[in-house]
């Protein structure tokens, strides 16, 4: 009896005064492992008069789930030390400022649409999409621009089949929504357009639109100059003005170029940004609907030269470089540039 507990004070002495995982795992196997002092002290119940046998095993077993306890609370203790010493003293310190990872931001091309679509959103238009790769008769025919009209000349092609265009506006979303659904409808459709255009300050083979449209038995020339001045008091603050001059598009009549004026420090600036126009009543036929009965109007504006004009970019080129410097200027006021 006496000297299990010894045995017992001893290895719970040792186990307190544990250093590391590895002494543990030591003590461990020197206590409880198959040759260790359990295990002798187990074995050498037989040896005893059969009388004594049974107490003296239930005490050895005893003493052994003891101290398993108290290796289990020290593997513990230890793994806590270790981590803690690890944080503070060693490879890791604590005290050094975070390292500020470098949010994504949206591209200012992005930002535009989202405040086209913010301020049309509140008139009740929903967004619609069409597809890049169009058949002839959506990007065109159906738009009152017949094969070999003098108008396709206006929207140099990139042409992949005979009848197969990229297209070249987003007015084919008009066709594809009208043909889809009953007046009345207002919808405002964002997307890449291409044209064969040589690249200058102003122009590139590809750019965004944004398309709106909006058809029922009323609309007028009158709610498109409402819609118009709106929109750029949204885009360009409260002193936007707007210049509509009379213009031809095949598939609007009458029609009008829309130039935003801004204040710039030599006086007023105009740059045109879209083309507008009343439903051409030959577009109304070609979706099956009856010009007698609906009516309204399109635009379609260039969001890279809104995007232009209202962070006074000079080059329509940087907006395709990529240069974090440049993109990094737009998103949420430049927090997120690189480098910051
Ligand atoms: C059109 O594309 C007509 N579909 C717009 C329209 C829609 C008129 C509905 C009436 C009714 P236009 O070719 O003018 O029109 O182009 C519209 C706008 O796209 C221009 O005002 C300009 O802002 C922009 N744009 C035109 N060509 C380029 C180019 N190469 N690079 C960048 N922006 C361009």
């Amino acid at each position: 009896m006496e000297d299990l507990q010894h045995l017992e004070a001893s290895a719970l002495e040792k186990i307190k005064s544990l250093g590391s995982q590895q002494d543990l795992t030591q003590l461990r196997s020197e206590l409880l492992g198959k040759k260790g002092l359990l295990g002798q002290a187990l074995r050498s119940v037989s040896a005893l008069p059969e009388a004594e046998r049974p107490g003296r095993g239930k005490e050895i077993n005893i003493i052994k789930q003891k101290l398993a306890a108290a290796l289990d609370d020290a593997a513990k203790s230890l793994a806590q030390a270790e981590r803690e010493a690890k944080l503070v003293g060693g490879r890791y310190d604590v005290t050094l400022p975070g390292r500020r990872t470098v949010a994504g931001y949206p591209h200012p091309l992005r930002l535009v649409e989202e405040e086209v679509f913010r301020c049309l959103k509140s008139l009740g238009f929903t967004v619609a999409n069409g597809p890049l790769v169009e058949h002839d008769w959506y990007n065109f025919e159906a738009l009152n621009i017949p094969q070999d009209h003098p108008a396709r000349d206006m929207q140099d092609t990139f042409f992949l089949a005979p009848s197969v265009v990229l297209r070249t506006h987003t007015s084919n979303v008009q066709i594809r929504t009208m043909l889809a659904q009953d007046p009345p409808i207002r919808i405002v459709a964002p997307g890449m357009v291409f044209r064969n255009d040589a690249v200058d300050a102003t122009h590139s083979p590809v750019f965004h639109q944004v398309e709106g449209l909006w058809i029922d038995e009323k609309a007028t020339f009158g709610d498109l100059k409402g819609i118009l001045q709106r929109f750029a008091v949204q885009l360009f603050g409260p002193e936007a003005q707007v210049r509509l001059r009379p213009s031809y598009f095949p598939f609007t009549e009458p029609s009008a170029e829309v130039d935003v004026g801004y204040k710039t420090s030599k006086g007023l600036e105009w740059l045109e940004v879209l083309g507008a126009g009343m439903v051409h009543p030959e577009v109304l036929k070609s979706v099956g609907y009856d010009p007698n009965k609906v009516q309204g109007f399109a635009f379609g504006a260039g969001i890279e030269r809104i995007a232009m004009l209202r962070y006074g970019i000079k080059d329509i080129r940087l907006f395709y470089e990529n240069d974090l410097r440049f993109l990094g200027q737009f998103g949420g006021n430049g927090r997120h540039a690189p480098g910051r």
